[in-house]
């Protein structure tokens, strides 16, 4: 009897393992990372992990670029376990997202990660969307004073570097005196107003900053239209304007070109924060001499490496707890919920634009 019990146990192994419903492999522990003797476990296909992307806004080349880093994640953990959409408003007011995210409740979605337009305006949703079991992450920011209406922040770096970071680049290209202004996107939008306030906490609190003045906030919307606009009537009511500097990968190319189209190359220092495909003409032609950002790609990886450490491995995001997010590392949920996909903003300049230009 045991011999056939045996025969039978191994056709058995074999045929389940080519029906890809056996796994030889280590046991995961809880946070993702592989522990223990290789062993077989029964590993059912279950459905598809059902995920949603809803930008700022659709058409804005900078969360495309987040989007395909949800691609490469899905790729190295197999697309046949995903249905993954990427969809949102074309424009990024504040309340614009609330049919998408209506549409991933009624889809059933298993998370749903979303760049705010808004602080506040979309947790009502959240709380209906969060009491249905799907997990609400803000990705590429948070939503200040509203951190408990979310499950987790990808963040791409420290937002507390940013201001320190994008004021000094500009400072120093300034020689630290004259008129500067700033080009934002939104005036609701969470993450650009969070810069907006570091960046005039340094200018207002660190004296070598005392010879420079911050003289207009203007709004481009994230929409490349508006930001030309604006960048062309601000440097008509402000001829003296010796610096700019734009947090917006939508209207910082704008501005740029606009500097470059009025003959001000050189002379209107440019600076913020941009998409290196998109600012290489800007850094080579001498209009930008460098601007930063960091790696959305990255940010879109970790967000399917944590669903699947939650839905598939059993992982629990409390702070402290770690999960791999394969070939990026392990990463830990903060104290405050927010997930750092890296410490501070890259510099991008004539020595490295050429190298990331080509990446995103
Ligand atoms: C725009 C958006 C986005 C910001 C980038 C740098 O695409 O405002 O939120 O992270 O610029």
């Amino acid at each position: 009897m045991r011999k056939y019990f045996f025969v039978f146990f191994t056709l058995a192994v074999i045929t389940l393992l080519s029906a890809g419903c056996l796994r030889r492999g280590s046991s995961a522990s809880p946070q993702g990372k592989t522990d223990g003797p290789d062993e077989f476990e029964v590993v059912v296909k279950a459905d598809k992990l059902k995920i949603y992307f809803i930008p700022k806004n659709m058409g804005n080349a900078y969360f495309d670029a987040l989007s395909s880093g949800f691609y490469s994640a899905m790729t190295q953990l197999g697309e046949d376990n995903f249905q993954y959409y990427y969809t949102g408003p074309d424009t990024a007011e504040a309340a614009s997202q609330i049919p998408f995210l209506e549409e991933a409740i009624q889809d059933k979605a298993d998370a749903v990660f979303i760049a705010a337009n808004s602080s506040s305006a979309l947790n009502e949703t959240f709380d209906k969307a969060r009491k249905q079991g799907i997990r609400i992450y803000i990705i590429n920011q948070d939503i200040p004073d509203n951190e408990a209406r979310r499950d987790a922040a990808i963040m791409p770096v420290d937002f507390n570097t940013i201001g320190d970071s994008l004021i000094s680049d500009l400072g120093r290209q300034m020689n630290y005196e004259g008129k500067f202004a700033i080009l934002s996107a939104t005036e609701d939008a969470p993450d650009q107003n969070t810069w907006i306030d570091l960046v005039k906490q340094e200018l207002y609190g660190d004296p070598q900053y005392s010879g420079m003045e911050l003289v207009e906030v203007v709004y481009g919307d994230d929409q490349h239209e508006k930001s030309t606009e604006e960048a062309k009537a601000l440097l008509q009511r402000q001829p003296d304007l010796k610096g700019l500097l734009v947090p917006t990968a939508v209207g910082l190319p704008a501005a740029a070109a606009i500097i470059r189209e009025k003959g001000l190359s050189g002379k209107i220092k440019i600076t913020g924060l941009g998409l290196p495909s998109e600012m290489a003409e800007f850094i080579l032609d001498g209009t930008c001499e460098s601007f930063q950002l960091w790696n959305p790609p990255y940010e879109g990886q970790i967000g399917v490496y944590l669903v699947w450490a939650e839905k598939r491995l059993g992982f629990n995001p409390v702070p402290g707890a770690r999960f791999s997010a394969g070939r990026l590392g392990d990463y830990e949920i903060l104290p405050n919920g927010q997930i750092l996909t890296l410490k501070s903003p890259m510099v991008y300049n004539l020595s490295n634009i050429r190298e990331y230009a080509i990446l995103f």
